[in-house]
C-alpha cells in the first residue's frame, strides 16, 4: 500500500508551505489530506482506479492530481521543486522543540544555516544569538531541543517498536519449519525507549526462515540475509534484526539475547564461580552441556528462580532470585479500573458511555472521568456548570449499567502558586480529584517541588496525574525535588501516577520504585482521549513491573469497594 508514502510526502509539503509563511489554509490542506490518507482503511490504488480519489473527504482538485501523478509516475513534481527551495536539513528542523518556521528562514538567510552541522555550529560560535528575537536565553532552549531531538531520533519509543515488532512476530508464527518466535533484547524487557528491534527465531532450517522473513509484506527494503540472521526495514522506516537458531538452543538464545548486558554479565560471573560458562549456545560445564532448551534451565542450573524479563537489568534481581525471593510482580490482568481518561466533555474524542462500555470490555470494574478544568481552555476544560452537567450524565449511565460504575472526576490543573483550578466546593463534589501540572513546567526545582506539595496537601486531591510532566522527543521531566514530593505524597495517601501513554511512561520504572519504597501507593492510568487509548495500559503495567511493584501497591488493582474505602480512609486521616 502506498497511503502510507503518499501520506508522509504530503506532510512534508505541508511543512515546506509552513516555512515559506504560506496561508494555514493550504498547508491544512495537505496536512488533512495526510491524516485521511494514513487513517483509510483501503488501499490508495485501488480508490484511484475505481476514479473515487475525489469523494474522500478534504481531496480537492489538486490533491487528487497529486496522488495521480504519484501512482503514475513514483514522484510528485510539486514536492521535488519544494524540496529544492528548502534543501538540506531545513524541514526537518522543524521538528525540534523551541525551533519554528519564522528561526528556520532567518537562520537560512543570515547565516546560511542548511543542515544539522550548520545549526550545531551558530548555536556554538553563538552567532544564532546576534538574530533578531533571539539572545543567550532562547538559544540555550534551542540547544536543550535540538538533544533532545536527537536521543529521541536515536531511540524509538515502546509504543512504536512494540506493534511494529508483534505484526512480524505473528506473520513468522506461521511460517513453516518455525518452532519458536520472540521479540528480544530491551523490547522484550519492555524498556520505555528501545534502541534496535531483536527478534529471534528457532527452526530446523534457519536460513529459509530467514528467507521468509525478508519477504514478509510488512518489508519495504532488505538491508542483508544471511544463513542465521537477516535485517530489515519495514514500512515505517523502522530496522528489524532477526536471529535464527536450532530448537535446541532457543533457551540459551532467548536468554542471551533478551539481557540486557548488565545482567548477563553478572549471569557470566556467576556461571564462572559455579565453574561453568555462558555463552548464546548454552550453560556449559566442561565439554557438557547442562543447560539450553529453555530459560527456566539455565537459571535453575545456576540456583536461581527464573525471573521476568522485565526485572532483568541488574537492580538486585540476580541476588532475590538465589535467595528465592523474588516478588509477584503486578500484572495486566490483575488491573481493575482505569483512573485517568477524557471524554467529549473536554478534548476526548469519545463519549463517557462509550469509554464505559469499551472499559467493561476489556473487563475492568470501574472508570474515572476525568476531564480537563477550567483554566485549561486549550483543551476545553470544564466550567461549574458543566461540571454538574457532566455529573448528572454519569448518574443516568450508572443507574443503567450493571456490574460496572463510572466515577465522576477531573484533571484538574496545579496552578502556578500550587493552588487547584477549582474551588474547594466544586472539588468536594467529585468522587476522586486527580491534579496534573499542564502550565509553568519549566518553574526551577524549589517553585516546582512547593507547587506540586501544596497540592498534595490539598484535603481534595487524591491523585496527582503525569508527575513530572515529561515526554519523549517534546519536553523534559520538570526539576523537582522527588524524595520531597514522595514522601508528601505518602504522608497524605495520595498516590503518585504511572501515566500509560507511551510518549509520557511519567513516573518512569525507577521513580515508581523509589516511591513504592517511600510507601507511596501508585496508580497506573492510561489518560485516554478515546476508546482505543484505553490499550496503553499495558505500557503503564511494564513500567510497573520494571519498578517490581506488587498489585497491592497499585491503587487500580483494587476492587471498587476498597478502593472507595482507600479514598474515605485517606480524608479521615488528613482532616
Ligand atoms: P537497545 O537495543 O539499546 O535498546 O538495548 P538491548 O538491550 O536490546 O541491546 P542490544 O540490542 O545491543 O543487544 C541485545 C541483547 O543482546 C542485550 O540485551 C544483551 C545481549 N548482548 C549484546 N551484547 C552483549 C555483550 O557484549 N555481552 C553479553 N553478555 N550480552 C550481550
Ligand atoms: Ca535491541
Ligand atoms: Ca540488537
Ligand atoms: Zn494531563
Amino acid at each position: 500500500m502506498k497511503n502510507r508514502e503518499i501520506a508522509h510526502i504530503f506532510e512534508s509539503i505541508a511543512d515546506i508551505l509552513e516555512l515559506q509563511g504560506e496561508n494555514l489554509f493550504r498547508v491544512n490542506a495537505y496536512r488533512n489530506a495526510a491524516r485521511i490518507l494514513q487513517d483509510l482503511a483501503r488501499d490508495v490504488e485501488h480508490v484511484a482506479a475505481e476514479g473515487k480519489l475525489a469523494e474522500l473527504p478534504g481531496f480537492g482538485k489538486s490533491i487528487v492530481e497529486h496522488v495521480e501523478e504519484y501512482l503514475k509516475t513514483g514522484r510528485m513534481a510539486r514536492y521535488q521543486e519544494l524540496r529544492r527551495e528548502m534543501p538540506g536539513d531545513l524541514v526537518d528542523m522543524l521538528a525540534i522543540p523551541g525551533v519554528g518556521p519564522r528561526t528556520i528562514v532567518l537562520m537560512k538567510e543570515k547565516l546560511g544555516v542548511t543542515t544539522f552541522e550548520d545549526l550545531k555550529r551558530v548555536i556554538n560560535d553563538r552567532s544564532l544569538d546576534a538574530l533578531p528575537g533571539m539572545g543567550e536565553k532562547k538559544v540555550d532552549h534551542i540547544r536543550r531541543g535540538y538533544q533532545l531531538y536527537l536521543s529521541a531520533r536515536e531511540r524509538m519509543t515502546l509504543g512504536v517498536a512494540l506493534p511494529a515488532a508483534e505484526e512480524i512476530v505473528e506473520r513468522l508464527q506461521k511460517v513453516k519449519g518455525v518452532k519458536h518466535v520472540s521479540v528480544a533484547g530491551s523490547l522484550r524487557r519492555m524498556k520505555e525507549t528501545i534502541g534496535d528491534i531483536d527478534i529471534l527465531a528457532s527452526g530446523t532450517d534457519p536460513a529459509k526462515i530467514v528467507q521468509e522473513f525478508t519477504r514478509l509484506p510488512q518489508v519495504a527494503e532488505v538491508l542483508a540475509a544471511g544463513d542465521t540472521r537477516g535485517s530489515v526495514r519495514v514500512e515505517d522506516g523502522l530496522q528489524i534484526d532477526l536471529r535464527v537458531v536450532t530448537p535446541g538452543e532457543w533457551g540459551a538464545a532467548l536468554q542471551y539475547f533478551t539481557g540486557g548486558k548488565a545482567h548477563n554479565i553478572k549471569l557470566r560471573e556467576l556461571a564462572g564461580r559455579k565453574g561453568m560458562k555462558i555463552n548464546e549456545y548454552g550453560l556449559q560445564k566442561g565439554a557438557r552441556r547442562v543447560a539450553a532448551k529453555t530459560e527456566e534451565d539455565i537459571y535453575h542450573k545456576l540456583g536461581l528462580d527464573c525471573m521476568p524479563p522485565e526485572m532483568r537489568e541488574d537492580r538486585g534481581e540476580i541476588e532475590a532470585a538465589a535467595r528465592h525471593d523474588l516478588p509477584r510482580i503486578v500484572q495486566l490482568a490483575d488491573i481493575r479500573g482505569d483512573l485517568q481518561m477524557h471524554s467529549t466533555w473536554s478534548d476526548g474524542g469519545d463519549s463517557i458511555e462509550a469509554m464505559a462500555i469499551a472499559a467493561r470490555k476489556l473487563g475492568y470494574e470501574y472508570i474515572l472521568i476525568t476531564d480537563h478544568s477550567q483554566s485549561l481552555k486549550v483543551a476545553q476544560g470544564l466550567v461549574p456548570a458543566d461540571v454538574k452537567k457532566a455529573r448528572a450524565e454519569i448518574d443516568r449511565l450508572n443507574a443503567k449499567l450493571k456490574d460496572f460504575r463510572v466515577l465522576a472526576g477531573t484533571e484538574a490543573d496545579i496552578l502556578p502558586d500550587g493552588s487547584i483550578d477549582y474551588p474547594d466546593k466544586v472539588l468536594e463534589a467529585f468522587d476522586i480529584v486527580l491534579a496534573s501540572v499542564h502550565m509553568r513546567l519549566d518553574d526551577p526545582s524549589d517553585r516546582m517541588t512547593e507547587r506540586v506539595i501544596r497540592a498534595i496537601e490539598n484535603p481534595c486531591v487524591r491523585i496527582i496525574g503525569h508527575p513530572t510532566g515529561r515526554r519523549f522527543g517534546y519536553r523534559e521531566a520538570s526539576a523537582m525535588d522527588m524524595e520531597k514530593v514522595m514522601k508528601a505524597a505518602a504522608a497524605n495517601h495520595v498516590a503518585l501516577e504511572i501515566n500509560a501513554h507511551y510518549e509520557r511512561l511519567d513516573l518512569n520504572d525507577v521513580h515508581a520504585r523509589m516511591a513504592a519504597d517511600l510507601g507511596v501507593m501508585l496508580v497506573i492510568s492510561t489518560d485516554a482521549h478515546n476508546t482505543a487509548g484505553l490499550s496503553m495500559m499495558r505500557f503503564g503495567v511494564s513500567v510497573a513491573r520494571r519498578a517490581w511493584l506488587k498489585s497491592e501497591q497499585v491503587l487500580n488493582c483494587k476492587p471498587l469497594g476498597k478502593l472507595l474505602e482507600w479514598r474515605r480512609m485517606s480524608k479521615a486521616v488528613k482532616r
